[in-house]
């Protein structure tokens, strides 16, 4: 038995000393392969966080042997709610909280071996970093991307703050906060807003060049949701107002049956009978408590008024009700749709809700009908599908002048403060009249233990009287009370690595020096990280990366060139581990028994790097075993070295090996390549001599990226330098012994002949060669082929008449 304990410690001091990962500048290729920055709570590292970091380091230490300079960097994403809830409930401050967590996460991160270069760690809570997302934040505002609006917003009272959709849950039918179940209403708010809604273009512009997982392009597509349409105008009766509807269904115009308006909709008032304002009032008020996601649910019940009044139909001139409902949205489309309720669900519940009429305008069985179909009911456009029917209808009212194209997304701005301690300070003041004053030099976030939420609906930071106002000149300003969300320092973190020097202090972000290294080094070659960022976080890093690209300070207008979402590790009964099934698995006690080795091999072996799996410790244990085997095997042969024999298969077996180890991890294979190298081990303990020792340094060459302390010490006893002064080793293809398998040839299920194949054929290329191969020719010719069968490696089963 290997001792784990002593090795490891042995080559992470050895890597320590030696600078081994240090980020290197001059070879001809780059590689950056970056990590989701972990938030360090005060749990620590769990094992989802270490599959996701082995299969990067994996691909770090595997193009550091490629001879590409590497980039592969670690910081600590710490701002955040959760460190200032610790706070509060035990009187520390979040910054003394914090540190301890970042110091045990990184001796967490050094014991597994990891090949970071910690000379580029960074900290979204040093003032040295958040300068640099307060000098951002400053550009967007200069550009018009950064304002304050009065906003509806989750305000949560207990907690003092505004709180996201996500951050709002429901129980017994009232909303609360997730954390802590405290009421939440909703009410207008002036906040901080970033028009990230202006970006929607450019951030669906290069999607589809993107190595991403499909899914996440998919969900990024639908969270931007952008949707081509039409503004449809509608007179009133009795009335010098028109309004607009936004549809995406043209075709279905004749089956309106009435107009609704969205709550804020700022006609309302104007065309609505007077007689019904204070009811309407009633409705807005109640209204304004739901969010948009509850309001646009098709599962709830509709709510809404008749407003009294009515639009005339462009096309038939008949007279259509006006409505309000909650489900129209303010700020989607126009404010106002036309209301299709044989061929919309939501339009649907509404009509049945207030017994309006559902009139059928495509042929089908079933209401709500949303597929296409022949048109009926529709005058000019009857026995027409959609697209036939919508060219019609455009064309007809594009000469009543009553239609113009437009486009909607779904994607909202971004609501960017909150009432809360800590987070970055906006860099800003307000004077006497309210204006809004850039700092030119940071604003650092004031210390103080009072972190509790004020009683206004500002921050803590309003607690700091002495902080809160200052006089410049003469002046009185005051500082912003709120700070930025926990999205900002993860929004640019990625350049952050690249700006940071060797003596921990940082490039300025917008210097020429700074865009060198951008040239050098973006974008991120590959990100690996979880499911749960496909939305958030890698929306908001795209949309100010390419804002950056448009200020010219970096070079790609995409940051991340390939994303893969590790699937979830799941604790040993099959459920997403979670402190209150008592099924989490402690990483510390794990390497203490088997060795980081073992560990980082068990999470690579568990299955695909994307697939969810299941946690189990006999396995953990028997690759510890295997390392074992492989320590006796190995050090047995290396003591028997024979120069006089030969062995023509071992060579063949290890070229083989080479390809495929170097194909799998091409590929993130990466439980498929430790498989390989097992075979490869079995075949080599039944060796008694080799040749040289050749053999041995090229698998622990192969090991390494797998298991790099336990690779380091097989090549320490056979006499070889250690893996920094290695390259990866090179397939000779002729040295390899063709075992191309041999198929059967069947005709008519019986045997006519043999087929060597090549693995790179398919199926109609094996039927082609074994079709002219003369022994087969015979039974074929002058016959029909009808049907074949391939069973791979094994049959072909041809089938003739
Ligand atoms: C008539 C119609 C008929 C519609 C039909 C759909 C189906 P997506 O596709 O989800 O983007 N709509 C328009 N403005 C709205 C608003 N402010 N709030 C809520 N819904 C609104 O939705 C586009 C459709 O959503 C539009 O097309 C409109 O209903 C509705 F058989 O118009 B449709």
């Amino acid at each position: 038995m290997y001792n784990h304990k002593l090795i490891e410690k042995k080559w992470q001091k050895f890597w320590d000393e030696n600078n081994s990962f240090a980020t290197t500048n001059n070879k001809e290729k780059k590689a950056y392969i970056l990590d989701m920055f972990p938030y360090p709570s005060g749990a620590g590292l769990h094992v989802g966080h270490l599959e996701g970091y082995t299969a990067t380091d994996i691909i770090a230490r595997y193009k550091r042997l490629n001879n590409f300079d590497v980039l592969h960097p670690i910081g600590w994403d710490a701002f955040g709610l959760p460190a200032e809830q610790y706070a509060l409930k035990t009187g520390n401050h979040p910054a003394s909280f914090t540190k301890k967590n970042i110091d045990n996460f990184r001796l967490q991160l050094r014991m597994m071996g990891f090949s970071y270069d910690y000379k580029k760690e960074v900290n979204t809570t040093d003032p040295n970093f958040y300068v640099w997302t307060q000098w951002i934040f400053k550009e967007l505002y200069k550009k018009g991307l950064a304002s304050i609006e009065e906003i509806d917003v989750n305000w949560c009272e207990e907690l003092g703050t505004v709180l996201a959709n996500e951050e709002v849950i429901e129980i017994n039918g009232k909303k609360v906060s997730e954390r802590g179940n405290y009421p939440v209403i909703r009410k207008p708010m002036k906040q901080w807003v970033l028009k990230i809604t202006k970006y929607a273009n450019k951030l669906l512009e290069e999607i589809d060049n993107l190595d991403w997982p499909e899914s996440l392009k998919m969900l990024q597509k639908n969270w931007i949701g952008k949707q081509d349409g039409f503004l449809v105008k509608w007179d009133i009766k009795d009335s010098n107002y028109m309004l607009e509807t936004f549809t995406t269904r043209l075709d279905t115009i004749y089956g309106t049956s009435a107009i609704i308006l969205s709550p804020q909709h700022p006609l309302l008032f104007e065309i609505s009978d007077k007689k019904l304002h204070e009811k309407i009032t009633a409705y807005i008020n109640e209204a304004k408590q739901k969010s948009d996601l509850e309001k646009s649910q098709t599962s709830n019940k509709k709510s809404g008024i008749f407003l009294g009044c009515y639009a005339l139909h462009p096309l038939t001139k008949k007279e259509i009700e006006i409505w309000v409902s909650d489900y129209v949205l303010s700020n989607y489309g126009s404010g106002a749709l036309m209301c299709v309720p044989g061929h919309d669900e939501r339009d649907f519940l509404f009509a049945k809700q207030f017994n309006l009429e559902i009139k059928q305008v495509l042929e089908a069985s079933n209401l709500p009908f949303l597929d296409d179909a022949k048109h009926i009911n529709s005058e000019e456009v009857n026995g027409l599908n959609i697209k036939e029917a919508t060219d019609v209808i455009y064309k007809k009212l594009k000469t009543l002048k009553r239609i113009k194209n437009q486009t909607t997304f779904k994607l909202r701005d971004w609501i960017f403060s909150r009432q809360r301690y800590w987070g970055e300070p906006f860099p800003i003041l307000f004077d006497e009249n309210n204006q809004i004053h850039l700092v030119d030099e940071i604003v650092q976030l004031p210390f103080t233990n009072n972190i509790k939420p004020s009683n206004s609906t500002q921050g803590p930071l309003a607690n700091i009287k002495e902080w809160l106002n200052i006089e410049i000149a003469g002046k009185k300003y005051r500082h912003d009370t709120n700070v930025m969300p926990q999205w900002a320092g993860s929004s640019w973190y990625f350049l952050a690595y690249i700006l940071k020097n060797e003596d921990g202090s940082y490039l300025p972000l917008n210097s020429d020096e700074a865009k060198k290294r951008f040239e050098k080094w973006m974008p991120v070659d590959l990100y690996i990280g979880g499911q749960e960022h496909a939305v958030l976080h890698l929306l908001y890093a795209r949309f100010w990366h390419r804002f950056l690209y448009d200020l010219g300070i970096v070079n790609t207008k995409e940051p991340f060139a390939k994303i893969i979402n590790q699937g979830l590790v799941l604790g040993p009964d099959g459920q997403k581990m979670s402190k209150s099934l008592g099924n989490v698995i402690n990483p510390d006690e794990l390497v203490l028994e088997y060795g980081a080795d073992a560990l980082r091999l068990y999470e690579m072996f568990m299955g695909p790097i994307t697939d969810s799996k299941a946690w189990n410790t006999n396995s953990l244990n028997g690759i510890r075993k295997w390392l074992d085997r492989i320590d006796t095997i190995l050090n047995n042969l290396a003591k028997n070295i024979d120069k006089n024999i030969s062995n023509i298969e071992l060579e063949s077996q290890l070229h083989q090996l080479i390809l495929d180890i170097t194909n799998n991890i091409e590929k993130y294979k990466f439980n498929i390549a430790i498989s390989k190298l097992m075979v490869f081990i079995n075949y080599v303990s039944s060796l008694k001599k080799i040749t040289s020792i050749e053999p041995i340094k090229t698998f622990a060459i192969l090991l390494s990226p797998f298991a790099p302390h336990f690779a380091e010490e097989i090549l320490f006893n056979i006499n070889e330098k250690p893996m920094q002064f290695q390259s990866w080793p090179i397939a000779d293809t002729n040295k390899i012994i063709n075992k191309n398998p041999q198929i059967g040839i069947q005709i008519n299920g019986k045997v006519r002949g043999q087929l060597e194949i090549n693995p790179f054929w398919n199926k109609d290329e094996i039927i082609s060669q074994a079709t002219s191969l003369p022994s087969i020719k015979k039974w074929i010719e002058d016959k029909e082929i009808i049907k074949s069968v391939y069973i791979e490696n094994k049959i072909l089963n041809i089938i003739v008449k």
